[in-house]
């Protein structure tokens, strides 16, 4: 395959001839080996939840039209689907465990290797608990803070969790609890939209999905949409708020992104995966005097810390640390020959990388007892110690800087510059402090509405390519773009998230974004961050006194790969917030799921999901429901909008 059928990125470019020439296997390659691809699993309705399967439903209403224990596609279908996010809320949520747990054994003195470095944070979290005293020490905060998180993951009572009340826009609350009386009223069954707890909800859905219990795909969905809010208004928040607690909120600032950021003359390491807890404390390793002098001693010049990921994009708005690559980049990396060291934690992270590392001379690290890779090497993280294993990788990394084979190294130039650290608190300090001006702009059409883009990158789409097109074609009709994940780092290779991008517009949202001093794509983190545009939505409709339904906000995942992605576009549109998806997801096999999840999705909670492969025509769609969603604030549409 021609490498720019594989990425638009240039550095993708050069580093594909190189793994052409040399026969390496990656990840397009072992895409084409999996061709054709099963269409049963692509339509979503195969079954192996028991051992009289596995089973596979005709999709062409031939025969078989049921699985051996009588389940139709309908529940088939549902089942797969709303285990996916059973799956994905789960990844986010255990993350998101982590550091609510590590504050309250901060502030237990357990743990001395962290500190609480944004009290403020942790006191605006409070207030919203109504847990604040003044009187309290930060730790007797934290402690009651954190008592309250860990409550969330596991209290065992119907009342909704407590971020419901804190976090959640009181007209959507609403809205959900309408939802749940009129299925009960109309169909006699129980339902649940808003979540109980965390963990709660990811079981319930492995519960249901055992053979031989729900087989209906609308009670099937609503508790799949119940787990994604778990996620989004639960454990991806508690992560978000509870990281900026411990390593500081997101600061606007420059980092350059792309392979150029890797150093020929120094010690590379790279963080990829998740989970900032360890990657933060191998950045702190790595500005040590005493392990610079080592890897001076090794011949190098210095150490080289960078970011791959989500991983990187915790430590690009919080660190200002510069970023090799998104989802796709990680072989590529390997490649350049340059790198001492990947270190991973949890998810996304390939297991191939230890079979291609093989042929360099890198070493894969493994540090998550959830996270095992074969041909790596393991170094167990253990937070009580943190200092120290960081220090420990660092030192691993130096030592095998000598094994570096210097014909194999070959770093592309390429690196672009990009204005990224964005976050509600930010924002809405750019803002003046209240959500008004942002809200006003919108009224008086100099911004159209808001597309919020998360998400990965696939193989099955050419890289970066829906994710750098889309936001182009938003901005020219000028709607503004935020989002997070690894299309923060698609945009931030590209060179949109630089200053000087917004020269190249022609539409009122240039202005806006000059007067407060940002790009007009903002970059608002990792995954987990996507709670950060919940909280956003949340302020902009309790501002207004309207549901996050009416608000002219749409989103997209255009090149999503990950169960974690179908859980962020279900709590989106539990939210009320349409979402594009691209690849198809493996619903088709059922009509009356994918009528579910797009028409009666639009009637019962204003946010829907649907399916485009054409970048133009997404962006239309985009702008189609903004302009919808304005008519039906009251608010006019403006004559730029070409409408
Ligand atoms: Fe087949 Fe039913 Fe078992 Fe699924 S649960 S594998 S459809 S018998
Ligand atoms: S890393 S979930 S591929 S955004 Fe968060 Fe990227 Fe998607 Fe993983």
């Amino acid at each position: 395959m021609l490498e720019e059928k594989r990425s638009v990125d240039k550095a993708a470019g050069e580093m594909l001839k190189i793994i052409d020439k040399n026969g390496y296997d990656n990840i397009w390659s072992r895409l084409e080996a999996q061709k054709p691809q099963c269409g049963y699993g692509e339509l979503g309705v195969c079954c192996r939840n028991c051992s009289m399967g596995p089973c596979r439903i005709n999709p062409y209403g031939e025969e078989p039209k049921y699985g051996v224990c009588g389940a139709d596609a309908d529940a088939i279908v549902g089942r797969n689907l709303i285990r996916m996010i059973a799956a994905g809320a789960s990844a986010h949520s255990d993350h998101g465990r982590k550091p609510s747990i590590l504050l309250k054994e901060i502030a237990e003195g357990k743990i001395s290797d962290y500190q609480i470095k944004e009290p403020e944070k942790l006191i605006e979290i409070a207030k919203r608990f109504n847990v604040y005293d003044k009187n309290d020490s930060y730790e007797e905060i934290a402690k009651k803070v954190a008592h309250i998180a860990l409550e969330c993951y596991g209290r065992q009572d119907e009342d909704p969790m407590a971020t419901v009340d804190a976090y959640m826009p009181k007209k959507r609350i609403e809205k959900l609890k309408s939802i749940e009386k009129a299925v009960e009223e109309n169909y006699g069954y129980k339902v649940g939209l808003l979540p109980r707890n965390i963990d709660r909800e990811s079981i319930d859905i492995l519960h249901r999905t055992h053979m031989g219990c729900d087989h209906d795909p609308l009670t099937l969905i609503i508790q799949g949409l119940r787990c994604a809010l778990s996620d989004g208004w639960g454990g991806s928040l508690f992560a978000t708020e509870f990281q900026d607690v411990l390593f500081g909120l997101p600061k606007k600032r420059e980092i350059y992104a792309n392979l150029g950021v890797l150093d020929e003359g120094s010690v590379n390491v790279i963080v990829n995966g998740h989970e900032p807890i360890l990657s933060e404390k191998v950045v702190e390793a790595a500005v040590k005097e005493d392990l610079i002098q080592y890897a001076k001693s090794k011949g190098a010049n210095g150490i080289n810390v960078v970011g791959m990921c989500c991983t990187g994009n915790e430590l690009l708005e919080r660190q200002g640390i510069p970023v090799a690559g998104n989802e796709l980049h990680q072989e590529l990396a390997i490649t350049t020959g340059a790198v001492e060291a990947i270190v991973v934690d949890v998810q996304c992270i390939y297991p191939s990388l230890g079979k291609l590392a093989d042929c360099f001379h890198t070493k894969v690290i493994s540090t998550s007892e959830q996270a095992h890779f074969p041909n790596c090497m393991h170094v167990q993280f253990y937070e009580d110690r943190a200092s120290e294993i960081a220090e420990r990788i660092i030192r691993i990394a130096i030592d095998n800087y000598p094994s570096r084979a210097k014909e194999k190294v070959h770093i592309p130039n390429i690196k672009e510059k990009a204005t990224v650290g964005f976050s509600v608190e930010n924002l809405l300090e750019v803002l003046g402090g209240t959500p008004a001006p942002l809200i006003d702009a919108i009224k008086d059409g100099k911004i159209l509405g808001i597309a919020s883009i998360v998400g990965c990158n696939n193989p099955k789409v050419t890289q970066d390519y829906f994710h750098i097109n889309l936001t182009k074609k938003l901005l020219e009709k000028n709607i503004l773009v935020i989002g997070t994940g690894c299309w923060g780092i698609a945009l931030a290779k590209s060179g949109m998230m630089d200053m000087s991008y917004l020269d190249s517009l022609d539409v009122p949202l240039k202005e806006v974004c000059k007067a407060l001093n940002i790009p007009p794509v903002l970059h608002f983190g990792s995954c987990v961050d996507c709670s950060r545009l919940l909280v956003l939505s949340g302020i902009i409709a309790d501002y207004l006194d309207v549901d996050t339904g009416m608000l002219p906000i749409v989103g997209s995942a255009p090149e999503w790969s990950t169960e974690k992605a179908v859980s962020i576009g279900s709590y989106f549109v539990a939210t009320g917030i349409p979402v594009h998806l691209w690849p198809i997801p493996p619903v088709f096999g059922s009509a009356n799921v994918v009528n579910i999840l797009t028409e009666g999705a639009k009637e019962l909670i204003d946010g829907y999901f649907f399916v485009e492969p054409d970048v133009d025509k997404t962006a239309s769609i985009m702008e189609e429901i903004i302009l919808e969603r304005r008519k039906t604030l009251g608010l006019k549409t403006p004559n730029y909008a070409g409408v």
